[in-house]
């Protein structure tokens, strides 16, 4: 399965990188034949099951409750809302066979699970003591993507779906419900070490069905943001649709206010995009699969006694609940690091004889730094190290974000800013001094109502038409 010739192209090649990095670190097999279809190897499963264990935590943390909705979706239903049905018609994949018989009704498979969830909701909501419902689900969704499909990053079918569904009584809930989604997403950023930055998209580019959208963009190092996240407001659009009421304090059916919000496997495209380097992944520790490799450096002397060190250490580090690999294959030191330096891990272990005989351990972070620790109580000092080196991947994503957010004040300079990253400039709101913009830099307005710790927000006049503006992010997407 693995390749351990030749070498991963530099990252600074990003694209060549990155589809080379997938393979070479066991994250995704793009063999299958079917286009925008992916596989996941164990390992990069692995890198997912503890990515959405965070997501997990996050949702049951704040109130919501996990739930399964079928794949198919009848045509009767998904056709119900004009402007969602619209926004994904040419998106949607159709069942329309059972064997040999056609379907009375063919079947959407759930491009997102709206129109799944909504005629549901109806039927569960009665009255005011049945809201707010707060619920998500994990789960696969197809979309008939026609620009170019990439793993992990634009699937056509998206392993890896989560989407949160909530009702409330009123607007103002709802609202504060879609900040909650934002504070929610910035915190499992954070535990990626991935800087975020969040807007309001422009109104051509809300959500089908919804009154307006929050998006949360990542910048990638090729300095194109990749939305990570996206949640939505949907006022009482589906609500309307799906006659989804309830009985208020005056005996009065009232339509619920809704808001949806998702993140897929590309919250993964941008941890593995943002920290890998040119050997390969660099996996934040919260989510390494392997967060500790031991290697046991064997020499004639001493060997049988090395590897029982070896051994008891990966006792110890599970038991203090880390996850550890010992890699006593027949080979040299040097090819055992390459392969986990391509995998991501985030802290080495070495011990030899030296080791022994000192009480020591060399170990060596992802990044290169070498520690010399304590035999006894290692295990204690190792969740420290992955912390503080965690802490060091936030610090250098930070600045990378930093040094790639340029503040302008005309066209000419966003087209150059864009090039590399972000440009922050002053857009009056007006749609055709959009247009002007998006044609000149071949970029797009991400938004406005800017919230990051790296953009400071103004007033200004705007860079086509001079009227009064604020800022708005600017970037070539994926
Ligand atoms: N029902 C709401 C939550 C929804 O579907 N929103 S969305 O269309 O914006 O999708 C949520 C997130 O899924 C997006 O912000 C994006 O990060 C991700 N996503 C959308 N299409 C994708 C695709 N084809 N491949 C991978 N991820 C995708
Ligand atoms: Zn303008």
């Amino acid at each position: 399965m693995e390749d351990e010739t030749g070498s991963l192209p530099p990252k600074s090649d990003f694209s060549a990188w990155y589809n080379d990095v997938l393979w070479r670190a066991e994250i995704m097999d793009v063999r299958y034949p079917v286009k925008g279809l992916y596989v996941w190897f164990p390992f990069g499963f692995g890198l997912r099951r503890h990515t959405y264990a965070i997501l997990r935590t996050l949702l049951d943390r704040s109130g919501h409750e996990e739930t399964l909705f079928p794949l198919l979706i009848p045509k009767n239903e998904f056709m119900k809302e004009a402007e969602h049905i619209k926004g994904f018609e040419e998106e949607v994949y159709w069942v329309t066979h059972g064997g040999l018989t056609e379907l009375d009704v063919p079947l959407a498979l759930r491009p997102t699970s709206e129109t799944a969830m909504y005629p549901m909701f109806a039927l569960w909501v009665r009255s005011h003591a049945d809201l707010p419902i707060k619920v998500y689900q994990i789960v696969n969704t197809f979309r008939y993507e026609t620009k170019h499909t990439r793993p992990l990053i634009r699937l056509r079918e998206i392993t890896s779906f989560k989407e949160a569904h909530t009702a409330h009584a009123t607007w103002e809930e709802a609202a504060a419900q879609v900040e909650t989604a934002l504070s929610l997403y910035t915190q499992f950023y954070d535990e990626l070490c991935v800087p975020v930055i969040i807007s309001r998209r422009p109104d051509w580019d809300r959500f089908p069905g919804a009154d307006y959208t929050m998006a949360v963009d990542a910048l990638m190092p090729d300095g194109r943001t990749l939305q990570v996240g996206t949640a939505h407001h949907l006022g009482t659009h589906f609500s309307k649709t799906f006659e989804i009421t309830y009985e208020d304090a005056a005996g009065e059916q009232q339509f619920v206010f809704q808001t949806c919000y998702g993140i897929s496997e590309r919250c993964i495209a941008a941890a593995i995009g943002v920290h890998g380097d040119d050997r390969g992944l660099v996996l934040p520790p919260k989510v390494a699969p392997v967060q500790v490799v031991v290697i046991p450096i064997i020499m004639k002397k001493q060997a049988d006694e090395v590897r029982a060190a070896a051994e008891a250490i990966r006792a110890e580090l599970e038991a203090a609940g880390l996850r550890v690999k010992v890699d006593d294959r027949d080979l040299r030191p040097g090819a055992k690091y390459y392969h986990w330096e391509m995998r991501g891990v985030p802290l080495r272990i070495e011990v030899g004889p030296r080791d022994l005989a000192a009480g020591t351990v060399v170990a060596a972070t992802r990044d290169g730094e070498k520690l010399t620790l304590e035999r006894p109580g290692l295990a204690a000092a190792i969740p420290g190290v992955l912390t503080a080196f965690a802490g060091k991947l936030r610090e250098r994503a930070e600045a990378s974000l930093t040094s790639r957010i340029v503040p302008v004040g005309s066209v000419e300079a966003a087209v150059e800013a864009t090039k590399t990253g972000i440009a922050v400039v002053h857009w009056c709101g007006d749609e055709a001094c959009a247009e002007a913009i998006e044609k000149e830099t071949t970029a797009s307005i991400l938004g406005t109502g800017v919230r990051s710790a790296h953009i400071e927000k103004s007033e200004g006049p705007c860079i086509v038409c001079g009227r009064p503006g604020t800022s708005t992010v600017i970037a070539r997407t994926y």
